[in-house]
């Protein structure tokens, strides 16, 4: 009500909000403390990668150091001034859904600006703080030779990417990007710093790797194992949609293939362009290595191809590559399938119905669709056991899968307000299909899940129990599920409110766009 009559009476929205929790902020001495009336507050609601994310919060807070983090932390928690005001905490912002890593009504904490990236070379560590892009990961290490397992799009945030599992180039090598963490640098509800590792609080160390950081405190550091390596092979290959039944019979044998050639990597995606007016087939190709078209890609380089960037070059370049359309508002959906050739060509004209179908709901040509294909196969888990285990569950799967990401990006609220639930409709009849091929894995990448889809319900009971036993040891008060409403929380799963709606909790998505165009213009 009040922002609606600030709105009409002309006033910024959130001038007419409280906001002495804001100013406790800056009192407890932190210098970033940005209001809805500046260009800086702008700039960062734009840097959300999905416009459904950009919220309009009280104000952003940027803490610059681990310190810092801890005055956040006790104002926002203790302070008399935020006793009611609700947070949420940002890294990369690469999140699509509205209300997992912003919020309306609230404080926005923002860590982008602790993205240091130290090397150290003797203990093969490399330091990371949460708010850095894996872009400047690898320009940091890249220059020196060496990497660590990260995002395949330079813009996407360390922090969220991490802590949800991150599946990267080298996980047939080397176990989620999540099982190359040496230790967590954590500020608790209590103001508390701990670190996490496998000598020191080896419960959340585990719990991280997977159980989203948003349970258990905010990450202020990364200590990843690093490594040397030289240049990558790889790129981006297009192909006609008439190649269809080819790479999908080329993607089930590479995906039973993994295990032979770890050092590859593959990912296939039927992706509908406005340039093409037309769905065409995208491929990324990879060798860590840096060896030009090994014997493993023999299939899928048989298959003629539209165009091509395939070459050898740094990971940093490789990756800048894979970077995605920014600007739209973004719908995803994840499930996982065993390795089928049946499912997969399934969910490829499945996913056809779906663009035919909201062609003819929208005369608006300017959309993109995704429907992404990565091998999950066993041996990804067997290295993940071999680093100390993580809470995703998928050791106990005994079956070599497929990851889909099936995902719309459009360009406005009410054509998203269309889109979710058609997308949803069309994710629900392929994981039905999935189903009644026995061939559906209940597991799902909790970094691709929509809001509602539970993703830390599916690791597995003993799983969750991890998760929540660490959660109520690091913050008994519950205040990261409560105070903190955002993220996939642990408290909500086996709960009927495991599925958040986020038009419920957030507000009206049409109200938010016309308080953002406002704050743009000024
Ligand atoms: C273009 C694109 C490419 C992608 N590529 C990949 C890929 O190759 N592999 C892959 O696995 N995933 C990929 N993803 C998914 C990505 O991993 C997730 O979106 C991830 O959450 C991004 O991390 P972030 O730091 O940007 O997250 P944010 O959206 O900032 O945060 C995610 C969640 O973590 C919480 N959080 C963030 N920082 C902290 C912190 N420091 N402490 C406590 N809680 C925190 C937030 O509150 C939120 O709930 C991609 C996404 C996009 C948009
Ligand atoms: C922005 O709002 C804050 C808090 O209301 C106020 O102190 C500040 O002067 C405003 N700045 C500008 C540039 O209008
Ligand atoms: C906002 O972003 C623009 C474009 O990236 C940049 O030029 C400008 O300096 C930024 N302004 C502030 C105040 O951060
Ligand atoms: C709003 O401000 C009043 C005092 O002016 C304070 O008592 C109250 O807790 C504040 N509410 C929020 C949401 O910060
Ligand atoms: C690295 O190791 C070498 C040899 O053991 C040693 O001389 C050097 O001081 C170490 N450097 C650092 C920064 O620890
Ligand atoms: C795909 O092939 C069909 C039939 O050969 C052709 O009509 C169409 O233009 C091609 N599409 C692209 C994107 O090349
Ligand atoms: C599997 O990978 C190995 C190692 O790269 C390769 O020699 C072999 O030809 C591959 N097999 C298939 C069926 O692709
Ligand atoms: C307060 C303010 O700037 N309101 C403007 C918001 O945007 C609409 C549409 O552009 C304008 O009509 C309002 O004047």
């Amino acid at each position: 009500m009040l922002k609606l009559a600030a709105i009409l009476l002309g006033l910024p929205a959130v001038l007419a909000q409280n906001s002495t929790c804001c100013q406790a902020l800056q009192n407890a001495g932190l210098a970033h403390v940005l209001y809805p009336n500046t260009t800086e507050y702008a700039n960062r609601t734009v840097s959300y990668w999905s416009v459904s994310a950009q919220l309009s919060p009280y104000c952003i807070v940027q803490p610059t150091c681990t310190s810092e983090v801890v005055k956040v932390v006790n104002t926002l928690i203790r302070g008399e001034s935020c006793s009611s005001t609700k947070f949420a905490v940002r890294s990369g912002g690469h999140t699509v859904w509205a209300g997992s890593n912003n919020i309306n009504d609230g404080v926005t904490v923002d860590l982008g600006l602790m993205k240091d990236v130290t090397l150290d070379k003797n203990a093969s560590v490399a330091s990371i703080g949460p708010g850095a892009r894996w872009l400047n990961v690898y320009a940091a290490l890249d220059p020196d030779g060496w990497t660590v397992p990260g995002g395949r799009a330079g813009s996407v945030g360390v922090a969220g990417f991490l802590t949800g599992g991150g599946n990267s180039f080298f996980t047939a090598r080397k176990g989620f990007a999540c099982d190359n963490v040496k230790n967590f640098e954590l500020v608790t509800a209590s103001g508390e710093v701990v670190n996490a590792n496998a000598d020191e609080n080896p419960d959340l160390w585990q719990a991280l790797k997977g159980g989203s950081a948003a349970n258990f405190g905010i990450v202020t550091r990364f200590d990843m194992f690093a490594f040397q390596t030289g240049n990558l092979w790889g790129g981006t290959a297009t192909y006609n949609k008439s190649a269809t039944a080819d790479q999908i019979a080329a993607y089930v044998k590479w995906t039973d293939n993994v295990s032979n050639y770890p050092d590859g990597s593959s990912i296939i995606f039927w992706s509908y362009l406005p340039v093409m007016s037309d769905i065409v087939i995208l491929a990324a190709y990879e060798d860590t290595q840096g060896n030009e078209a090994p014997v493993g890609f023999d299939d899928f380089m048989a298959i003629p191809r539209i165009a091509d960037t395939l070459r050898i070059d740094s990971h940093k370049a490789l990756t800048d590559e894979l970077e995605q359309a920014t600007g739209y508002r973004d719908v995803w959906f994840t499930m996982t399938f065993a390795n089928n050739a049946e499912i997969f060509t399934k969910i490829v004209e499945l996913n056809e119905a779906f663009v035919n179908e909201w062609k003819s709901q929208t005369n608006d040509p300017d959309f993109i669709t995704q429907c992404m294909f990565q091998a999950i196969p066993t041996v990804f888990s067997v290295h993940s056991v071999e680093r100390g285990g993580n809470v995703m569950g998928l050791d106990s799967e005994d079956r070599n899968g497929i990851m889909l990401l099936f995902d719309i990006a459009v360009k406005t609220a009410e054509e998203e307000a269309i889109a979710r639930p058609l997308l949803r409709s069309y994710g629900e009849q392929m994981q039905e299909f999935a189903t009644s091929r026995d061939g559906l894995i209940s597991w799902k990448f909790l970094n691709y899940a929509d809001s509602y889809q539970n993703p830390l319900a599916s690791y597995g009971s003993a799983n969750v129990e991890k998760i929540r036993a660490a959660a109520k040891k690091f913050d008994p008060e519950g205040v990261f599920q409560t105070k903190a409403p955002g993220g996939f929380k642990i408290s909500k799963v086996g709960t009927e409110e495991s599925g958040v709606e986020t038009d419920k909790l957030f507000g009206s998505v049409g109200e938010e766009t016309k308080t953002l165009a406002n704050l743009s213009d000024a």
